[in-house]
């Protein structure tokens, strides 16, 4: 299959990351691109390809065009004000509270996040956006037909029309889904077997026909985001039915949420979608730092081949998983199970 990397990832190299009070070394680091780099290069299976520019545009098509004025403008406002450390939200709208867009840049900060775990500081914006254009570069393999792999970093789904949050500020997900249909496309599956719930691609496509989503993750009583990804989500208005939530709790083995993703990709199968894309997170794994499903190296080559299944021009774009080393292995099982 196509893959796609950009090195311009680096340039997302945050220095903090707001956990247990404390402010440690982020989760989400440079070091895990490299290592799925290595993996998939080793592998044989992939065709490199550099990223196209497809510009501005096919972001503000899925995202509030002045959320993503306040990211290309954050880090300097940030600066402007004197702060000694990264940029952080600390205040956000409480129940009742005014929906109002602060002049003040702590009060943006808020407005235009859901969480307090992903700094932002120097290049945040430049990653971000490259990390979109290297989704878009393999989602336009995928509208030619072909299968392909996204090297995503940031990761994307937790991005929502204008909020960020979960190490994620373009939901590269959501503008490639948005492209293929822009491209023709008339109805689009969005399988996110990432840990946590999806939420910013279920809040982009919440309301919509033309867009699927399915997310299998931890129960959000337990783990972030909290706040969204409940089974009884299930979407509204003309979007009522096309949004599926699977939650499973500590311990969770392959074993048990495969039931889950074969329920999904037989919906997928029997739905009459054009392509499949995949949210490829592997902080499912048994040694994942920061969740609690048990799926071991090999059960990945099985998750890749369940894919494979239904038959779909299908695009795998990285979101999370955080066992630096394991996940480059994890993800190359994934895409080899996948093209067995
Ligand atoms: C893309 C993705 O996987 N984002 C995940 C964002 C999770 N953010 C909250 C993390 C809370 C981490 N708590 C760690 C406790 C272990 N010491
Ligand atoms: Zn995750």
């Amino acid at each position: 299959m196509k893959a796609v990397y950009d090195k311009a990832h680096w340039q997302r190299h945050p220095k903090t990351e707001l956990d247990g009070g404390q402010l440690v070394t982020p989760y989400e680091s440079p070091e895990r691109a490299e290592y799925v780099k290595s993996s998939v290069t080793e592998s044989g299976i992939a065709q490199w390809l550099d990223p196209k520019d497809f510009g501005l545009a096919a972001i503000t098509r899925t995202h509030d065009a002045a959320y993503i004025d306040f990211l290309t403008t954050c880090w300097q406002q940030w600066q402007d004000t004197g702060k000694a450390g990264e940029a952080i939200p600390a205040v956000w709208p409480g129940r009742r509270m005014q929906q109002v867009v602060p002049t003040d840049i702590d009060g943006q900060l808020g407005y235009y996040s859901f969480a307090a775990e992903s700094s932002i500081s120097d290049g945040t914006w430049e990653a971000a956006y490259a990390s979109c254009q290297v989704a878009l570069t393999a989602a336009e393999q995928v509208g030619h037909g072909e299968h392909a792999f996204g090297l995503c970093r940031p990761p994307g789904h937790h991005a929502a029309f204008d909020y960020f949050g979960g190490y994620c500020f373009i939901n590269n997900a959501a503008v490639c889904a948005q492209y293929l249909l822009d491209q023709g496309d008339q109805k689009i599956a969005i399988l996110d077997v990432d840990f946590h719930h999806g939420n910013g691609t279920q809040d982009i496509f919440y309301r919509r026909a033309d867009v699927h989503f399915f997310s299998l993750h931890g129960d959000p009583l337990l783990v972030f985001p909290h706040f969204s990804g409940y089974e009884n989500e299930i979407g509204a208005g003309p979007g009522e039915g096309a949004n599926h939530n699977w939650v499973y709790g500590p311990g969770t083995t392959f074993a048990q949420w495969q039931v889950g993703l074969n329920e999904a990709l037989q919906l997928i199968q029997a739905g009459g979608f054009d392509r499949l894309i995949i949210s490829l997170g592997v902080d499912t794994f048994e040694h994942d730092p920061i969740s609690f499903f048990k799926l071991t190296t090999d059960d990945y080559l099985s998750v890749g081949a369940a894919i494979a299944s239904v038959q779909l021009p299908t695009l795998f774009l990285l979101e999370g998983g955080y066992a630096v080393e394991a996940i480059g292995v994890n993800v190359a099982k994934v895409l080899i199970g996948f093209e067995q």
